[in-house]
């Protein structure tokens, strides 16, 4: 075996964000940068003898690349064997599965999620645990600490593996294994839904739906569970072949990246159902009829309706929403005597309390569901989740959604994005915001009486960690909030998310434009935060 000690320098930026290592192409091609990285999360991990790696990404440029470096760098440093994606594919809830399934030491993910790829787009590297989850603080942490002090990595040299074609092969003493990227997945995903119902309620003549990959990770898996097992007729699936710069665009589920689905939900003779995915396939948009589902909507719709789906149809054991996602899914909890936790940004928050059996469900504003059967938010769970549901209540997204206001009120929520500010600008915006928020509470601002008013700090119920400064929230009176936080995932300078929230009781006044109904919310966070001129820009740049 010809394993290669290679001397480096630690690189001083590898901490990672709110999920993963992300950087531009160019950082990550830069010599010993991906190895750096890569050989800080094997030395965390520990002693890799006997142990079993799962390794895929969402196909974007420099995907192949960066699998071959790891496979030898994985073989080098002794694994046993490695589980390698079909074609280097993988998406992020596949690899939880697949850890899950086959009890692997973990895995690790390249993608930039939602970020653009292309040579100078973006790329990432994620790591997941044992439990299939995003490694907790305490890892990502341990990881970035050793990237500080790193100075040789280890490789292999040898051949590159051929990722497209099924079965094992060696490097050195590691079996590498290529396994088909979406069987485990979809097998998992069959015990939990009524697939017999999907099916009828896709072979209707009245029942139309339409799945954007947007030329991302799921193309492959909603080809095979939507197309071919469900038999839905071919060409429900769009942009179904993942490419390397995700055909220009950004691989994001919202109303503004997803326009092209966007229009045909809203033209003429629109379909009853529409959906589309992120770039690692952890996200979901759910669209009716002229019709747009909000994330948060659909985390609470979901925990409403969890008992008419087989997976779920003995209750819930608690629900879970990230601090800044709407208070709706808090409702239907409170409703139905459900347990509801509060958590940073970030899926990594949720791990804990999933292994510990107090939550099933959980929501993410950012177009993130997900369950307990794996340990990621997923888009196509979510899409099957709604299928199903539709399956059974045989009514419309918009009257399934209407109803559910009826029934809990209507909680009006939008988020504005401010992309690329100058980071020094933002800091300066958040500063003075923590400045300010001890004096809030109590005050009037507006016709709006201040309740709370701080920098949201999470002490993780199951195993006591403390994160701090996880975004500055502003609570009124009447149940409304703010809530402003910089981005952890962008590459370039800093993005300011501004999360708005009302709520609305009565079933008369539910049917607003959110932009209006949030207006005054709106006029008074530019006035306290004072975003225009410290951004100097005058509206956001992504509203959702
Ligand atoms: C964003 C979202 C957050 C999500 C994260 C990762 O983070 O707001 O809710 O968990 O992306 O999503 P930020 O720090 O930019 O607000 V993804 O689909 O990477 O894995
Ligand atoms: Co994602």
């Amino acid at each position: 075996m010809d394993i290669r000690i290679v001397s480096t320098q630690p690189f001083p930026d590898q901490k990672p964000g709110t999920s993963g290592l992300r950087k531009s192409v160019p950082i990550f091609q830069t010599p010993h940068y991906l190895e750096n990285f890569v050989q800080s999360i094997f030395d965390t991990i520990g002693n890799p003898a006997g142990q079993t790696l799962v390794l895929g990404g969402d196909g974007r440029y420099y995907n192949r690349e960066a699998i071959q470096i790891i496979l030898k760098m994985a073989a080098a440093n002794g694994f046993a064997r490695v589980k390698v994606g079909y074609g280097g594919i993988l998406s992020t809830p596949a690899t939880s599965c697949v850890i899950r399934k086959y009890k692997t030491v973990g895995g690790i993910i390249l993608s930039a999620s939602h970020n653009p790829g292309g040579p100078t787009g973006d790329f990432g590297v994620k790591f997941n645990t044992d439990n299939g989850g995003p490694a907790p603080e305490k890892v990502t942490e341990a990881i970035y600490a050793r990237s500080k002090e790193i100075r040789e990595y280890k490789i292999l040299d040898a051949a590159d593996i051929d990722l497209d074609h099924l079965g094992e092969s060696r490097l050195g003493n590691t079996v590498i294994e290529v396994i088909d990227s979406v069987q485990d997945y979809a097998a998992l995903l069959e015990t939990l839904f009524d697939f017999d119902r999907i099916q009828q309620l896709l072979s209707r003549s009245d029942f139309r739906m339409c799945f954007d990959a947007m030329h991302a990770v799921t193309g492959p898996y909603a080809h095979a569970l939507l197309e071919r097992r469900l038999g839905a007729p071919a060409g429900t699936v769009h942009n179904g072949t993942p490419l390397p710069d995700f055909g220009g665009s950004h691989p994001d589920p919202n109303l503004v990246y997803a326009h092209d689905l966007v229009e045909i939900l809203f033209g003429e003779n629109a379909p009853a159902f529409g959906a589309a995915s992120d770039g690692d396939g952890d996200r979901n948009m759910i669209l009716g009829n002229h019709f747009f589902v909000t994330p948060s909507d659909s985390l609470a719709i979901l925990a409403a309706n969890a008992t008419l789906v087989p997976g779920y149809r003995d209750g819930l054991a608690g629900v879970a929403r990230s601090m800044p996602t709407s208070q709706a899914v808090d409702r239907v909890a409170a409703k139905l005597g459900l347990d509801c936790y509060e958590t940073p940004t970030g899926w990594k928050f949720f791990g804990n309390l999933m292994d510990a059996g107090k939550v099933t469900l959980c929501g993410e504003e950012s177009f993130g569901t997900g369950s307990n059967h794996v340990r990621e938010k997923d888009g196509l769970w979510a899409v099957l989740f709604w299928l199903n549901i539709l399956a059974v209540r045989q009514q419309s997204v918009a009257d399934i959604v209407r109803e559910h206001w009826q029934t809990y009120g209507r909680n009006y929520y939008s988020r504005h994005d401010y992309e690329g500010i100058d980071s020094d600008r933002a800091n300066t915006l958040i500063t003075n915001l923590r400045a300010k928020v001890g004096h809030l509470a109590g005050q009037s601002l507006g016709r709006y009486q201040v309740e709370y008013a701080d920098d949201f700090s999470y002490t993780d119920p199951i195993d006591g960690s403390v994160s701090t400064q996880q975004g500055v929230r502003l609570g009124f009176s009447d149940g409304s909030r703010m809530v402003f936080r910089l981005s952890g995932t962008g590459t370039q300078g800093a993005t300011l998310r501004l999360y708005l929230e009302s709520y609305e009781p009565d079933p008369h006044k539910q049917d607003r434009d959110p932009q209006v109904a949030l207006a005054d919310l709106i006029a008074i966070a530019d006035e306290v935060a004072q975003i225009r001129s410290l951004t100097g820009m005058d509206k956001p740049t992504v509203i959702t």
